[in-house]
C-alpha cells in the first residue's frame, strides 16, 4: 500500500509513484545495467578464475576503476620494479563474470578490479582500487611521499578520490547517460556535484603540478581516469554538458599525464571498447602491447 496520498504523489516520477512501505526488486526496471545489478551478494555460478605465472594477477576491465591499477602497475615496471610484473585477466561485468565462485573469493564485493598478489608463501587477495593503489605503493615503496605531511595529503587525495566516484559515476553518469529516460531532478543534483568535484580539482591544480603537490602519485593514478575520462575523452558523452573545458587546470594535468606511456600502456589493458589499436584483452607479457591488441589479432 502507498505511504503518501495521490495528491501528494501527483508531482512525482512517474506521477503517483510512492515508496512501498517494503521495498521489492523488478529486474526491468534498471537501466543500461539490469541484467547484472542485482540486491544480493554472493555467487551466482561455480568457475575458478585463471591463474597465470607472474606474482600479481589482475582481474579487471578498463572501466575507471580498472585503469586506475594498471596504469600503477605500468608505471611500477616503467621504474624498473621487476616484481611488479603481472596477469591481467579480463572480467566482462556485462556477462556476470563477477559472479562467480572465483572472483567473488579474491572481491566478496563482486566489482573490479581485483587483485591477488601470489609472490609470497599464501596469496593474497586485495579489492577496492584505493586499496589496491595503496597496497602496491607500500609494497614497493612508490608513488606515495616517505615525508609524513605529504603522505597524508596524498592519502587525503586518495579517499577524497574513491568517495567521489559513486557520485560522478554511479550519479551523474548513471542518470545522465544509462537511466531508463532522463530525469531532471537527479541529473541536475549529480551535475552540480561532478562540477562541485571539477571544481575542487581544478583549484588545487591551479596550486600544484600534481594532485598531492609537487610529485606524481597514486593520487593521480585514482583521479586522473574519471576526470581525464571527462576532460578528454568525453565519457557519457558530457563535455559539453559539463563545460568542461573551463576547468583549465585540470585540461592541463589530464593532457600531461595522458602523455606518459604508462598510462598509454595501463588504459589499453582489458579495454573491450573504443580503436582495436587500443584494446589488449589480457595482459601476460610487455611484448603483448606489441603483438596482442585487437588489430594485430584481427589479422592473424
Ligand atoms: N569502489 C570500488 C568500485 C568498483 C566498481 O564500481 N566497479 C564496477 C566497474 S567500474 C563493477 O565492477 N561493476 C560491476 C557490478 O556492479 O556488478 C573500487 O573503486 O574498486
Amino acid at each position: 500500500m502507498a505511504s503518501n496520498t495521490n495528491t501528494e504523489t501527483n508531482n512525482n516520477q512517474p506521477p503517483g509513484y510512492a515508496p512501498p512501505k517494503v521495498w521489492v526488486w523488478d529486474q526491468a526496471n534498471g537501466g543500461r545495467f539490469a541484467n547484472v545489478n542485482r540486491p544480493i551478494a554472493g555467487p551466482t555460478h561455480e568457475k575458478e578464475l585463471p591463474r597465470g605465472h607472474h606474482p600479481l594477477q589482475l582481474y579487471s576491465l578498463a572501466t575507471p576503476n580498472g585503469v586506475k591499477v594498471t596504469i600503477m602497475l605500468e608505471e611500477l615496471l616503467a621504474a624498473g620494479h621487476k616484481e611488479a610484473e603481472y596477469d591481467a585477466w579480463l572480467i566482462r561485468i556485462t556477462e556476470g563474470d563477477q559472479f562467480s565462485t572465483g572472483f567473488v573469493s579474491v572481491n566478496p564485493n563482486s566489482k573490479i578490479p581485483a587483485l591477488l598478489d601470489c609472490s609470497g608463501s599464501t596469496p593474497v587477495r586485495v579489492f577496492e582500487s584505493g586499496a589496491i593503489l595503496l597496497y602496491l605503493a607500500e609494497k614497493f615503496d612508490a608513488f606515495i611521499p616517505e615525508d609524513p605531511v605529504q603522505r597524508t595529503e596524498c592519502l587525503s587525495w586518495l579517499f577524497w578520490q574513491m568517495g567521489s566516484a559513486p557520485y560522478l559515476g554511479g550519479g551523474f553518469g548513471h542518470f545522465y547517460a544509462y537511466a531508463p529516460f532522463k530525469m531532471e531532478y537527479p541529473i541536475n543534483r549529480f551535475a552540480m556535484e561532478t562540477k562541485r568535484l571539477l571544481d575542487v580539482l581544478d583549484r588545487q591544480l591551479l596550486n600544484t603540478e600534481y594532485v598531492a603537490g609537487d610529485s606524481y602519485t597514486i593520487a593521480d593514478m585514482a583521479c586522473w581516469p574519471w576526470f581525464a575520462n571527462l576532460c578528454l575523452y568525453n565519457q557519457y558523452e558530457a563535455s559539453e554538458f559539463l563545460d568542461v573545458q573551463r576547468y583549465s587546470h585540470v585540461q592541463r594535468w589530464s593532457k600531461a599525464i595522458a602523455q606518459r606511456s604508462a598510462v598509454i600502456r595501463g588504459r589499453k589493458v582489458n579495454r573491450i571498447m573504443g580503436p582495436l589499436e587500443d584494446q589488449l584483452h589480457e595482459r601476460h607479457d610487455d611484448d603483448d602491447f606489441n603483438t596482442k591488441t585487437q588489430d594485430k589479432l584481427a589479422h592473424e
